[in-house]
């Protein structure tokens, strides 16, 4: 099981380069903690990333709501802070149209996603033109490796996202080894026995709350990465109701790090 693999070695060997990069990323910081800064101003959205750096291997990002966005105020200051901290960065951009549609989408526009963000993530209810659209417009507009995660399950109350959708959402995943790196989901996904080792990354952790009352939904540290989780994506646990986003960082750091420790000793 890939599962009880150490990072390290799934780093070696697995076929998407943006894959091995976060894997040794998380090796090094010894941290799986993806922060998730749903802000809408970019002071803010800047401050709590150079808080959260030390503790994280990739930040989230939901690029659309900051209201005062600029490529110069926003983007690059996010991307010294990237270098400058060690983690990579991934737009939140859950595309969900025809090929032709979201290569435009990830390449252009003002947000320009393609070309800052190691990461982004598709739904599959269009069907596997999205993984090609998507890899189309990630080799035309920058020599740097590029990511895509599938969206095969979510965190939310009545998702519709389960069952034959989840699994139908592996098989496009599969169309391209290279570009789709795993995806967002609550479990493990099959496929292993055929030579993939997704990541899975999963949003709706945290320690202190149940859910929200708009439908979130939310599972601790230990239950996430005990059905297979590889990345926790944690948003207001950490900097929500007044938290302190060092200390949290650093609780959840450590959570997911334990976690994880205690799966591959099994
Ligand atoms: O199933 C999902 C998928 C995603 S990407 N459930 C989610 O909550 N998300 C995202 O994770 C959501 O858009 C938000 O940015 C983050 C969770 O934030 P939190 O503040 O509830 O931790």
């Amino acid at each position: 099981m890939n599962y009880t693999k150490s990072y390290q070695e799934r780093s070696k060997t697995n076929q998407c380069p943006v894959t091995s990069r976060l894997f040794q990323i998380i090796e090094q910081k010894q941290s799986n903690l993806c922060a998730s800064i749903d802000v809408r101003s970019t002071k803010e959205f800047l401050e709590l990333i150079e808080k959260l750096g030390p503790y994280i291997c990739l930040v989230k990002t939901h690029i659309d709501i900051i209201d005062d966005f600029s490529y110069e105020n926003t983007i690059l200051p996010l991307i010294e802070l990237s270098k400058k901290h060690n983690f990579l960065i991934f737009e939140d951009r859950k595309f969900a149209d025809i090929g032709n549609t979201v290569k435009h989408q990830y390449v252009g526009g003002v947000y320009k996603i393609a070309e800052w963000a190691d990461i982004t993530n598709a739904h599959g209810v269009t069907g596997t033109g999205v993984v090609q659209g998507l890899k189309d417009g990630a080799k035309e507009t920058t020599g740097n490796p590029r990511g895509l995660l599938m969206l095969a399950e979510l965190s939310s109350k009545g998702s519709l996202a389960y069952g034959e959708y989840s699994a139908k959402t592996v098989e496009i995943a599969k169309t391209d080894k290279e570009f789709v790196m795993g995806f967002i989901a609550q479990n493990h996904m099959s496929g292993e026995d055929e030579g993939f080792d997704w990541v899975i990354m999963t949003p709706g952790v945290g320690l202190d709350d149940k859910g929200d009352n708009l439908g979130q939904q939310y599972r601790t540290v230990d239950e996430v990465v005990s059905t297979g989780t590889d990345v926790i994506i944690v948003g207001r646990g950490l900097f929500g109701k007044g938290r302190d986003p060092v200390e949290q960082g650093k609780r959840y750091k450590e959570a997911g790090w334990n976690a994880y420790l205690k799966r591959i000793s099994k």
